[in-house]
């Protein structure tokens, strides 16, 4: 059965470039419930640790730099089957492909500055949302 919260931050360009009403508008407009929030910024070693998966590829280095070079809008998002909700309703990785009105389409700027995160799986959510959040900062 799949979960019901996911794990999202508006990244540190669309953060830069004020998107973050506009984003959390759209948000909760799609029917994401905010269940946690807040404004933040990840030290490079935290980006590391948070991309640790990509460590291997070409682009992890700009992308450690790029996600820690501002500050970032973390939340925890509930809706039936979140992860794989959100992950629809940003569009694709490449702002691009994404579909019109995602998101992604909307805000990104590129590959790498592409406005928002989503977790991909309900494992990751989990980790995610506990590398962001403690217990009195959920609603
Ligand atoms: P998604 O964020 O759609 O799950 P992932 O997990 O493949 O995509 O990539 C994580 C992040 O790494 C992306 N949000 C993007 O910022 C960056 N990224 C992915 N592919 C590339 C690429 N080819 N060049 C630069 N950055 C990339």
């Amino acid at each position: 059965m799949s979960g019901k919260i996911t794990f999202t931050m508006i990244k540190p360009g669309a953060v830069a470039d004020q998107y973050t009403g506009a984003i959390i508008a759209k948000i909760t407009e799609g029917g994401f419930k905010v269940k946690a929030l807040k404004l933040t910024r990840l030290t490079k070693c935290q980006a590391e640790k948070f991309y640790a998966v990509h460590k291997e590829r070409p682009f992890y280095p700009s992308l450690v730099e790029s996600m820690s070079a501002g500050p970032v809008v973390a939340m925890i998002l509930e809706k039936d089957n979140a992860v794989e909700a959100y992950r629809s309703f940003i569009g694709a990785t490449n702002p691009a492909d994404a579909a019109e009105g995602s998101i992604r389409k909307m805000y990104g700027k590129s590959i790498e500055a592409n406005a928002v995160h989503g977790s991909d799986s309900d494992e990751n959510a989990i980790i995610e949302t506990n590398f962001f959040f403690n217990q009195q900062e959920r609603f």
